[in-house]
């Protein structure tokens, strides 16, 4: 695709959300004639451009130059189908940014650990005294950080915007991990697993997951591997020693870091791979590294009530962050492990935690719109209507040693505004116990 011109192109931005806007306001600036669409009945703008709301407004979408869709917004929503079938062009915010950026990227995907390795990546290279900015999924829209100067900017890419991205040129990109996730939206494996590999077209390196080859990319150069199992390149992991190892020797003992887990150890791999690629010198990853505690939402450790230890893993939307938070957590268990699950699976099939289940977990509290499914695959279940009631059945039946862990394989729209929420009213409703 050309460098867009978008002066006096008449452009439909579909979503006032929080990218939707960024792209009215970039727009604006570029000279376009700018219509904006939002299915909410009721919304002001603070910006002076026509509105439509309600149902997407067809006429409007097949006489558009362009239009630019929000991530949440599904492409086959009809009206969006229709327009893009009578040959308009359909792209998101990050096709606009990858258009316009000079800056070199470092852009990362996956199923799990994204919004981790972004800050990691960014912590290392701010070590190493760069000018770094931090953008797209992790929750500031790409392009407001095209008015900025840096000498890096590192993206979260979801699959969400990877599908109406074309043209973005990475100078490193990683797909992390991939497990089932957003098959509502996506239909199936195969589809997703297809969009997320879409973060190599056009990139000059590559760092993969080498225990994950659906991380590999089809045709293109493997520049640095990371991974669990053993390897005499790349990043890897001495189990025995906990330390983590380039080209087969020792790079970082895990000991001196703040993250812990076998997927952290995977995700701090990662990190110094596409840091290192980028060309970050050791000391500064190693720095970045050690110094970062993790995000909230994320297996963290909220309240140690009575010795139980209480986890808020609120983050973990779909099942392949579930279970290697469990699998994280049991290998040092002595007591019992209570999970909380539940939510919106988003079309995802939970038999596969079936077995991890069984073996890892002693008792399941379940809520929400697919609990259920959850709870048919273990006989010792509870089944709650609200975070609080699954605090308090949680407390009822732990006792020292034991660990409590809201980890809920779905996500939280079912239920609560957003996983922060749900995380939040969790950690409100664990308080409380000791209140
Ligand atoms: N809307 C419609 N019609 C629809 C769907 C949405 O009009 O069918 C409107 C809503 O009424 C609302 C707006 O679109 O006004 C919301 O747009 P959006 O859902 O695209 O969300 P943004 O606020 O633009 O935030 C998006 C990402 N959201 C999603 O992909 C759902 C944010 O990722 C991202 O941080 C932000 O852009 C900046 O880049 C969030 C997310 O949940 C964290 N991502 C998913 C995930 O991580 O699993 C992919
Ligand atoms: P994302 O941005 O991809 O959603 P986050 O770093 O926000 O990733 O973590 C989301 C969830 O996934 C959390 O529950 C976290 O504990 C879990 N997680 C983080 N890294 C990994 C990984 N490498 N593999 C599996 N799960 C992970």
């Amino acid at each position: 695709m050309k460098m867009l011109n978008l002066a006096n192109k008449n452009i439909v931005v579909v979503g006032m959300g929080l990218s939707g806007l960024s792209c009215v306001r970039f727009l604006l600036t570029k000279g376009a004639r700018v219509i904006a669409m939002d299915s909410r009945s009721e919304l002001t703008l603070s910006l002076d451009i026509p509105l439509f709301l309600g149902d997407f407004n067809v006429n409007k979408l097949i006489q558009a130059d362009l239009i630019v869709l929000s991530p949440g917004v599904d492409l086959n929503t009809p009206a969006i189908k229709k327009a893009s079938e009578s040959g308009v062009h359909v792209i998101g915010d990050i096709e606009l940014f990858a258009q316009f950026t000079r800056c070199p990227v470092i852009a990362i995907t996956g199923s799990n650990g994204k919004s981790t390795v972004t800050h990691l990546v960014a912590d290392m290279c701010k070590a190493a005294g760069k000018k770094v900015l931090m953008g797209g999924n992790v929750g500031v829209p790409a392009l407001d950080l095209l008015e900025q100067s840096a000498d890096v900017i590192v993206l979260e890419l979801s699959s969400f915007q990877l599908e109406t991205t074309f043209s973005l040129m990475p100078l490193v990109a990683t797909v992390l991990n991939i497990t089932e996730d957003h098959l509502d939206r996506h239909g199936d494996l195969t589809t997703y697993h297809q969009i997320k590999r879409k973060v190599y077209q056009n990139c000059q390196f590559i760092v993969c997951n080498r225990d994950d080859l659906l991380t590999y990319p089809v045709s293109n150069k493997v520049t640095m591997s990371f991974g669990l199992s053993q390897s005499s390149t790349g990043f890897s992991w001495d189990k025995n020693n906990a330390i983590i190892l380039l080209d087969g020797k020792p790079f970082l003992d895990s000991k001196s870091c703040l993250l812990a887990g076998a997927h952290n150890m995977l995700n701090i791999q990662a990190a110094a791979a596409l840091a290192k690629v980028f060309g970050i010198d050791d000391h500064s990853i190693r720095q970045g590294a050690r110094k970062f505690g993790g995000l909230p939402h994320r297996c963290q450790t909220i309240s140690m009530h009575n010795d139980v230890r209480w986890i808020n893993d609120s983050k973990a939307t779909n099942i392949g962050a579930t279970l290697a938070a469990i699998n994280g957590l049991v290998s040092n268990l002595k007591g019992k492990l209570i999970l909380i699950a539940g939510g919106d699976g988003k079309g995802a099939d939970f038999s596969v935690m079936a077995e991890c289940l069984t073996h890892s977990v002693d008792l399941l509290i379940t809520l929400g719109k697919d609990g259920d499914k959850i709870a048919s695959l273990h006989s010792n279940n509870i089944k709650v209507q609200t975070i609080q009631d699954a605090v308090l059945m949680a407390s009822k039946h732990s006792q020292v040693g034991d660990i409590v862990l809201l980890s809920p394989a779905c996500a939280s729209l079912d239920m609560f505004v957003s996983y922060q929420q749900r995380g939040e009213y969790f950690t409100q409703a664990v308080k409380e116990l000791a209140a």
